[in-house]
């Protein structure tokens, strides 16, 4: 048996002592062999020990593994809508009704060339096609098609400026006051932030069409974040601005989106 190094190895030392409580006598055993713990058996074996936690799922696959995609035939006949299923404000009103045709996405903040980008511009870029299954923390997943551009391809274009950090996600609605938004706890427009790992998924699109119609208003019209790692909120509907940040702590009240401000984790890795 060759000798262990790396910082692989001390995962798996980490992960079976995490795991030792369940695996018993077992997780003992093993321990003792490092090629044991190689074994895609054996990775199996923990990753059900650990009840496939996300943290095991994190540390075994990488934050670059991706999202298990779906075929047409799995695709949900009932995709919930959730949270704002339309943005009430005038200014949303206006760009709805001409669909969406003086609608632009801002790209601004850490970037070397901001840039505001009609529909029509992002759909002739390269784009990608996944079928994914949405979990939101309430409990309920969707599977559903999407197709849009790669968020990468967009900020590998703007240029990053080499203090940037993060892409915040600016949405056109307010929950303002609401309840069952959240918003009877305080008003705010919905935000979120991802860093620049998630930011470069291949699965992080910004998604135009859904289950090859373009995006319905209750579904985030014209333009939503899917960030296919991540739970249900940090899917940002109704995108009107990227800013491309090195803090978070001047947003909202400064965790990082609208949820996390009222409690929610930042990192909500699936
Ligand atoms: N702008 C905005 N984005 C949002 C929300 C919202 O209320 N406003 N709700 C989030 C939550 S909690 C979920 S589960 C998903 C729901 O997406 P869906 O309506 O397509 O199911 O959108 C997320 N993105
Ligand atoms: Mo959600």
């Amino acid at each position: 048996m060759s000798a262990p190094s790396g910082p692989g190895l001390h995962r798996r030392r980490f992960l079976l002592s995490g795991g030792s409580a369940l695996l018993g006598g077992a997780g003992l055993l093993l321990s003792g062999c490092d090629r044991a713990s190689e074994a895609p058996a054996f990775r199996d074996l923990l990753g059900r020990a650990e009840g496939l936690t996300r943290t095991s799922q994190r540390l075994l696959q990488g934050r670059s593994a991706l999202a298990r995609e779906f075929a047409a035939a799995d695709i949900s006949p009932e995709f919930k809508a959730n949270g704002t299923i339309e943005p009430d404000t005038d200014i949303y009103a206006a760009l709805l009704d001409d669909g969406f045709a003086d609608w632009r996405l801002q790209i601004d903040g850490l970037v070397d060339r901001p840039a505001a980008l009609s529909l029509a511009e992002l759909r002739s870029l390269p784009s990608r096609t996944q079928i994914t299954r949405h979990d939101c923390v309430e409990g309920w997943s969707a599977i559903g098609k999407w197709t849009g551009v790669p968020l990468g391809l967009l900020l590998k274009s703007a240029g990053l400026k080499p203090n940037a950090r993060y892409a915040v996600f600016h949405c056109a609605d307010d929950l303002d006051g609401e309840a069952g938004k959240g918003g009877e706890q305080s008003p705010g427009l919905y935000y979120e932030s991802i860093d620049l790992i998630d930011a470069f998924h291949p699965q992080t699109i910004l998604a135009y069409d859904m289950n090859d119609a373009p995006l319905p208003v209750a579904h985030g019209a014209p333009l939503r974040l899917r960030v296919e790692r991540q739970l249900g909120y940090k899917h940002a509907k109704y995108l009107m601005r990227i800013e491309i940040a090195e803090r978070l702590d001047h947003l909202g009240r400064g965790k990082g989106g609208y949820w996390e401000d009222r409690g929610y984790e930042w990192y909500a890795g699936i």
